[in-house]
């Protein structure tokens, strides 16, 4: 791995050193030179690292400050260091100028290549995606009146766990009823009431990576404005899954659900972008708004998460994390996206696209 415009880049931010390494660690930096790749880390994790990279042919050296650093610079006749501006803060770039360095932003370079899944990777997401899936259809049955958001969240969150995952790639939104409107609403004490909505967003971390995975359930029996709203959202879903391809750009794709939605009457209340990259990070490059500029490429891995929200009433996402495969939009997710409906005794999945 190397950036062939910069002579060395360094990595601190922790999400890329594991991107970089295919290594955690809470603390280190990572220099890439033309040479190869070094890793700096303190005593805590110097044998892990040792073991888990020297076999890959990365060097890892002993260190807790920039000497190593400088030390390499010297060496190789380094004299500017490439560093990502947007992961910095203004107190660690303080501490690197005092290496006495040039310091130049490479954070565009490293999100393009960032973006851009290895097969490794991809194995990676897609189990992460699996473990979040089978979680979620193992908690539907759990699902009954009174129950808080808080409580499902919990039940979900130990099956990622139970079913291999290290944790979860960002905080669980659960929300019931009108609390679905809120797009990112703060999972909280509300108790799930009769004949309201229960909206899912949830993803696990997997290996490092991340799942991002939406869905909206009923509990009791949906009324007619909730299905068409229900069936505009799945139908912007399947459009984007349907005519995705890659050299699109995250513009044209989020247009795809924009237009579907505006032309059902829906447009004022799609309120946020169709999706965005997932990796290491749960919010990546490269975004799929009306401002996404760039183009998709295979092996780019994204969400694709239309929504509808009704200000008071309910709120409808439905997400898939998605990649593009020979050229076209594959998901990770297997379920079909028929809306489940909770009955008194029964759960039954309503099929509303023929
Ligand atoms: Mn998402």
């Amino acid at each position: 791995m190397n950036f062939n415009n910069y002579d060395l880049a360094l990595i601190t931010d922790e999400k890329q050193r594991q991107y970089f390494l295919g290594f955690h660690s809470t603390a280190g930096y990572v220099m890439i030179t033309k040479e190869g790749t070094s890793f700096v880390v303190d005593s805590r994790y110097i044998s892990a690292a040792r073991k888990a990279l020297e076999p890959k042919g990365i060097e890892v050296i002993l260190g807790a400050d920039f000497s190593p650093l400088t030390q390499k610079c010297q060496k190789l006749g380094v004299k500017t260091i490439a560093i990502d501006f947007t992961n910095t803060t203004v107190s660690g770039l303080e501490r690197l100028k005092k290496t006495g360095y040039e310091f130049v932003d490479a954070s565009s370079e490293i999100v393009e290549l960032m973006s851009v899944k290895s097969d490794e990777e991809i194995a990676c997401l897609k189990k992460a995606c699996q473990i979040a899936e089978k979680a979620w259809l193992d908690v539907i049955p759990l699902i009954h009146e009174g129950m808080t958001e808080r409580e499902l969240a919990n039940e979900l969150e130990y099956r990622f766990k139970k079913f291999g995952a290290s944790g979860t790639s960002f905080d669980t939104i659960i929300a019931f009823g009108k609390n679905a409107a809120v797009p990112h609403h703060e999972t909280g004490d509300t108790k799930l009431r009769k004949n309201q909505c229960v909206l899912m967003d949830f993803g696990c971390l997997y290996k490092g990576y991340c799942s991002d995975m939406t869905r909206t359930l009923f509990f009791g029996e949906p009324n007619e404005k909730f299905l068409k709203a229900y069936l505009a959202v799945l139908t912007a879903h399947v459009k984007c899954a349907e005519n995705i391809v890659a050299g699109m750009t995250g513009k044209e794709a989020d247009a795809i659900a924009r237009e579907h939605l505006a032309s059902l009457g829906y447009g004022k209340f799609f309120t946020h972008s169709l999706g965005h990259g997932i990796g290491v990070n749960i919010h990546e490059f490269p975004t799929l708004s009306p401002k996404g500029e760039a183009v998709l490429k295979e092996n780019m891995v994204f969400s694709n998460e239309p929504g509808v929200y009704l200000d008071g009433k309910f709120g409808i996402r439905i997400e898939d994390s998605a990649y593009i495969s020979n050229g076209k939009y594959k998901s990770f997710m297997k379920d079909d996206k028929s809306l489940v409906v909770i009955g008194e005794n029964k759960i039954t999945r309503k099929k509303l696209l023929r």
